[in-house]
């Protein structure tokens, strides 16, 4: 009798023991125990990327930054989308994040305007956007978090001051300026800082104006036209950024001209191949325009998912290089 109640005993132990050891993980479909516990922690914060485009060395090293993130910090998983420097195409991305329902929105626009009917639906969808690198101009200001990117006006300053420097605000310079993508926040902001930067030099002239696209072939492209036409009397190139000042340098030098000398040649980006023109006597200056955005988007992102507040405006930190500089800053540059 002893022995049936040990027996009896242990078979309850057994079988109680059996009914708790699965407590917090299902039995899947095949009978096997899933890992996943109730309180699941394991889902990725996710953050959809609407990229430009890949138009310039520039936007290479801003799409490496910024795919650095889920290394970062592994609990983020990037959704990329490059829009071949088209708005429909980022609107489109936009459109598959919301579907998705992606817990965060960054954009970097290709031009400022028309953003705000596709903003409205992320709105409405509760999920925040994150504008980086370019500008956006909105009707209802809440449409987007927070901005991370450069002061493009202030950019466009600093060329001018660079020409200041140089010659003084009594030369006479004749510029030829190519400008970047019609519309977009970079190219507005840099030809309107410049502008306002020569206010009081009467006789700096631009005598040839024109986009190029931000990319190197069209750089060349304009500057072949600019040559063709006004060649003899261009004393002066403001590139927006250095892929189409490298396009363009090309095309005076076909031109029988000497970059760097003939024309004194001034960009914005800082990307390493111009320091490398800039050493070989080919370039003057460059503004610098930080593309590695990737570590504050991430910060952003945190804050956001945090509920905590952000900056309306985290502003990239960036300098001007002359050729005097280029050798030693060469070695330096991280893009
Ligand atoms: C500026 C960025 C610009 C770069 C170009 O922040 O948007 O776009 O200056 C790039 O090189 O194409």
């Amino acid at each position: 009798m002893k022995n049936k109640k040990i027996i009896a005993f242990l078979s309850a132990a057994i079988l109680v023991t059996t009914m708790f050891a699965g407590c917090g993980t299902k039995a899947t479909t095949d009978g096997a125990k899933a890992t996943k516990t109730a309180t699941d922690t394991s889902k990725k914060k996710v953050i959809g990327f609407a990229q430009v485009g890949a138009e310039s060395g520039w936007r290479t090293a801003e799409t490496a930054s910024i795919k650095t993130i889920p290394t970062l910090d592994p609990t983020f998983e990037l959704k990329f989308s490059d829009g071949q420097q088209k708005q429909e195409n980022q609107i489109k991305a936009i459109r598959s994040f919301i579907a998705q329902k992606v817990d965060i929105i960054a954009l970097d626009p290709v031009v400022e305007n028309g953003w705000d009917t596709v903003l409205k639906e992320a709105k409405d969808a509760k999920i925040p956007v994150i504008i980086v690198d370019r500008g956006v101009k909105v009707s209802d200001q809440s449409l987007y978090a927070g901005f991370l990117g450069s002061d493009m006006e202030a950019e466009g300053k600093k060329v001018a001051k660079i020409l200041v420097d140089k010659f003084g605000k009594d030369a006479k310079l004749n510029i030829a300026e190519i400008q970047g993508t019609v519309g977009s926040s970079a190219m507005v902001g840099r030809q309107k800082g410049f502008k306002e930067g020569i206010a009081d030099c009467p006789n700096y002239k631009i005598v040839k104006s024109q986009t190029g696209d931000f990319t190197r072939a069209k750089g060349k492209e304009v500057m072949e036209a600019f040559m063709k036409s006004d060649g003899n009397n261009i004393n002066v190139l403001f590139s927006h950024n250095d892929d189409m000042a490298i396009g363009a340098i090309q095309a005076i030098e076909e031109a029988g001209k000497k970059p760097g000398k003939d024309i004194f040649v001034v960009a914005v980006d800082g990307i390493k191949e111009y320091f490398q023109f800039m050493v070989d006597g080919k370039a003057n200056a460059t503004v610098e325009c930080n593309p590695l955005l990737g570590p504050q988007l991430l910060d952003t992102a945190k804050l956001i998912l945090a509920g905590k507040p952000i900056d309306r405006w985290v502003k990239s930190k960036e300098g001007v290089f002359t050729a005097a500089q280029a050798t030693a800053e060469l070695p330096n540059r991280k893009y």
